[in-house]
């Protein structure tokens, strides 16, 4: 699992964080959405990308992420704003847990394209495998 630990800017105030693309991630960042408001034991992703590079950052709350390239499962709870998980193309991901203030920010390398979405469990297993 790869987290990044992104450095805050903290004084008397509060604090700001700042994330520049192909610096403190290791891409463009081409687009950014967010997941909140989510209602109680809901459970988002259950899929893949062809070839998709995201970085997911919890700045509020938490829930947890499950990551499974085809071979192994790895459950990943988020919960800092300073902690960013990448999950990378060919990796199936399940979202759940989300507290109720969950704000779940994603950085991503390209545009939205559903094309690019594997939502076949079994394909996923197929391609992950040629890989
Ligand atoms: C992912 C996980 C972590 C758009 O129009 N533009 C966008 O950039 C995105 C991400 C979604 N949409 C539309 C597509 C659906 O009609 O928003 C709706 C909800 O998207 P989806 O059901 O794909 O949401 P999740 O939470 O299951 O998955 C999302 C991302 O799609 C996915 O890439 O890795 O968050």
């Amino acid at each position: 699992m790869n987290l990044i630990h992104f450095k805050s800017l903290s004084d008397e105030r509060g604090s700001l964080l700042a994330i520049e693309g192909n610096k403190d991630v290791p891409f463009d960042i081409k687009r950014v959405y967010y997941i909140y408001g989510t209602k109680p034991n809901v459970r988002r992703g259950l899929h893949a990308h062809i070839n998709l590079r995201q970085v997911a950052i919890c700045i509020a709350g938490s829930c947890t992420i499950l990551l499974d390239d085809g071979s192994t499962k790895q459950e990943v709870a988020l919960n800092s704003p300073m902690t960013g998980l990448v999950i990378e193309e060919l990796v199936w991901r399940e979202i759940y847990d989300f507290s109720e203030d969950c704000i779940l920010m994603v950085l991503a390398n390209n545009h939205y394209d559903e094309k690019d979405y594997i939502r076949q469990y079994d394909n996923f297993l197929e391609l992950a495998n040629e890989k």
